[in-house]
């Protein structure tokens, strides 16, 4: 034991002491070491910078670090073919109810996904079996959705995911938590024609959307500038069920030509206001 260095260690834990920090066994190791000659000074703040940094490393992430990119690869990965992202402050057109805030409190951004059924599927004449299609496609977006929706939540965010069927009973049919083409619209994924559905550039109107909400404040995506209709007026002429006579849609005319019982089972049977667009397949 080298007196002056103990002596030298016992005035400074005095010291840190009175300032209430006192010196660890760790801390007078160190000293010894240093004043000694056995370790450098150099040495010691390379070994605390590695200790430390590593620390840094393993804290939780500042609620910052969700980028909207990254939010997009997520959903990109978890098997949408298209995702979009909008700001639930725009949806002031949307009823009461049915808002972004509505489904969930403190909503802020709208995350969109986005899947095509496969074209062969318009073409067919005979529509028995598209049901399963329809279903098995929500089913994967849903998934999809709720699997965006948790990574999220590891963020330390709020998130819920929406799906295609989600929603209650109103008036006779299913009313969705949000409208997922106007979400759509919004996240900059198309626009709603005359046939009152989203059309998108590069999908055409085969699209079919789930959602998720977040309180994560995300960058949203521009809206697209597109007229695509003009003077057509195909798919009104084509609507067996006289169902977009109206801007809108005239949601029971539609649901009565729509869906038919073949063998039990409900089927889609119509099909024709995506099916006569000249822009089905893409812009
Ligand atoms: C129920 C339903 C139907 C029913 C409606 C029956 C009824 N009596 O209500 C019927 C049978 C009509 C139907 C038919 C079809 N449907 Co549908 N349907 C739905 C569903 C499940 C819920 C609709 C809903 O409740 N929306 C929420 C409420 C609040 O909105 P809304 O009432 O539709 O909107 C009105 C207003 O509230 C306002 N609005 C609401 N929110 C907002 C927001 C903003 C910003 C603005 C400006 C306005 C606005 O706009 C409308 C004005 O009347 C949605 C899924 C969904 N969650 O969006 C799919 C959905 C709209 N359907 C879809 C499809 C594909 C179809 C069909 C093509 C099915 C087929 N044949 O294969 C047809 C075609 C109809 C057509 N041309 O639009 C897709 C549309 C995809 C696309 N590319 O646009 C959706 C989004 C399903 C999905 N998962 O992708 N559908
Ligand atoms: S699905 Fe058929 S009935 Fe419904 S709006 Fe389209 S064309 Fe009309
Ligand atoms: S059929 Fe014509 S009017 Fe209807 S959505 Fe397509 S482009 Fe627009």
């Amino acid at each position: 034991m080298n007196e002056p260095i103990e002596q030298t260690i016992r005035e400074i834990d005095g010291t840190m002491a009175i300032e209430g920090m006192p010196l660890t066994e760790e801390d007078k190791t160190r000293m010894r070491d240093l004043l000694s000659g056995k370790q450098t000074i150099d040495d010691l703040i390379g070994q605390l910078n590695e200790k430390h940094i590593g620390e840094v490393e393993t804290m939780p992430k500042p609620k910052t670090d969700l980028t909207s990119e990254l939010v997009k690869e997520y959903a990109l990965n978890a098997g949408a073919a298209v995702v979009g992202i909008a700001a639930a402050s725009d949806f002031g057109a949307a009823p009461e109810g049915y808002k972004p805030t509505d489904a969930l409190e403190g909503c802020v951004s709208v995350i969109v996904l986005g899947a095509p059924i496969p074209r062969e599927s318009v073409l067919k004449e005979n529509m028995v079996g598209f049901i399963d299609i329809r279903s098995a496609l929500n089913k994967d977006l849903k998934a999809a959705a709720q699997q965006v929706a948790k990574q999220i939540k590891v963020a330390g965010y709020q998130s819920r995911a929406i799906g295609g069927m989600d929603g209650k009973w109103v008036d006779g049919s299913t009313r969705g938590p949000i409208s997922l083409k106007h979400a759509a619209e919004l996240a900059g994924l198309g626009v709603i024609g005359k046939n009152y559905l989203l059309t998108n550039p590069e999908h055409g109107n085969l699209l079919w959307f789930s959602a998720v909400l977040t309180d994560a404040p995300l960058t949203p995506d521009p809206k697209l500038a597109l007229d695509f209709c003009g003077g057509c007026n195909l798919c009104i002429e084509a609507c067996p069920g006289h169902a977009l006579d109206t801007p809108s849609i005239a949601k029971k005319a539609c649901d009565h030509t729509v869906f038919k019982q073949v063998d039990k089972k409900w089927e889609i049977i119509c099909f024709e206001c995506r099916k006569v667009c000249p822009y089905r397949f893409g812009i």
